[in-house]
């Protein structure tokens, strides 16, 4: 296209490409999910099929985004990890953002009747806010996962018992979160199990631990990783044309996998340990 006087409105822009070598975390969150799920009667503590419908969007995002390592939802909240030698949109934090958001949405919003089938979606439809946020180490990122995962543990052990005291204790809101003011994990458990027989510890695993979206293959053919050549070494020409096509293969082979969930602890190594290839030199 031929310059026009106009064209200078582009000097504009501003760049906004995300610090190099670093884990990109974009998280996204319903927007009013207090009212939407309350316009929608969702189950109280825990609505399965909505959190199903979340993770199938977030599934569909990962199968549509191959440079995505892994993702980690609960609640009306979803984070998605890019490995930090993701080169995605040259790492433009809000490319890489508002793909996330709208393609989560838009998965949301067609799978929607596949979970709720008897209630159509109606204005005010579901929208998500997301924010980028960059982790220098390994440690970093898995503590972000780790607090996460612990967030989710605490509300649910909260709500869970709050909701039992309401629905099957028969009191108001007020007296429930009066009971429940100050009162510990320990005191949750002891309230749960005497007076509702509810065994926290049997509760379902999707709601104690969220649920975490990864590639089978990584599952069924561990030790990918050692086989990708040490990114800091000095490489010849030929291993870089190798190394690019490892990459290009890499990447096929992601593109390729099956996207699953998993409901399982990553606090503990035990996770981080049996799949290395996640936190790997090379995703
Ligand atoms: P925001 O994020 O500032 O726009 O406002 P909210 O209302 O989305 O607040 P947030 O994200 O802190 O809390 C999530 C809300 O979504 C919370 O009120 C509970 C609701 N929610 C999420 N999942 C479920 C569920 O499975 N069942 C029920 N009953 N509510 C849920
Ligand atoms: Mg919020
Ligand atoms: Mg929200
Ligand atoms: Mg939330
Ligand atoms: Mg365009």
């Amino acid at each position: 296209m031929a310059n026009s006087m106009y064209e200078y409105v582009k000097a504009f822009e501003q760049p906004d490409v995300l610090l190099p070598n670093t884990w990109i975390v974009v998280r996204i969150d319903g927007r009013g999910f207090h009212k939407f799920s309350a316009k929608y009667a969702f189950e109280k503590p825990n609505d399965r099929r909505a959190l199903d419908l979340m993770n199938a969007a977030a599934k569909a995002v990962l199968a549509d985004l191959p440079d995505i390592v892994i993702a980690y939802g609960i609640s009306d909240e979803y984070s998605f990890v890019f490995h930090r030698s993701c080169a995605l949109f040259e790492r433009r934090s809000s490319k890489l953002i508002t793909t996330i958001v709208s393609t989560f949405t838009a998965h949301f919003v067609h799978q929607w009747s596949n979970f709720f089938p008897d209630q159509p979606l109606s204005v005010p439809l579901p929208s998500f806010d997301g924010r980028a946020v960059l982790y220098p180490t390994v440690q970093n990122l898995r503590d972000y996962m780790s607090w996460r995962q612990v967030d989710c543990h605490i509300n649910n052990l909260y709500n869970t018992t709050f909701w039992a005291l309401i629905q099957q204790g028969g009191v108001d809101a007020k007296e429930a979160e009066k009971e429940l003011a100050g009162s510990l994990a320990a005191d949750k458990n002891e309230i749960l199990f005497s007076r509702f027989k509810v065994n926290y510890n049997n509760e379902p695993e999707i709601y104690k631990k969220g649920s975490i979206v990864l590639r089978d293959y990584e599952l069924v053919e561990p030790g990918t990783a050692s086989e990708t050549l040490d990114e800091d070494s000095a490489k010849t020409v030929e291993q870089l044309v190798l190394s690019k096509t490892h990459e290009e293969r890499d990447r096929k082979r992601r593109a390729k996998a099956r996207v699953t969930v998993l409901h399982v602890d990553i606090i503990k190594d035990e996770f981080w340990e049996r799949r290395p290839w996640l936190l790997s030199n090379k995703p």
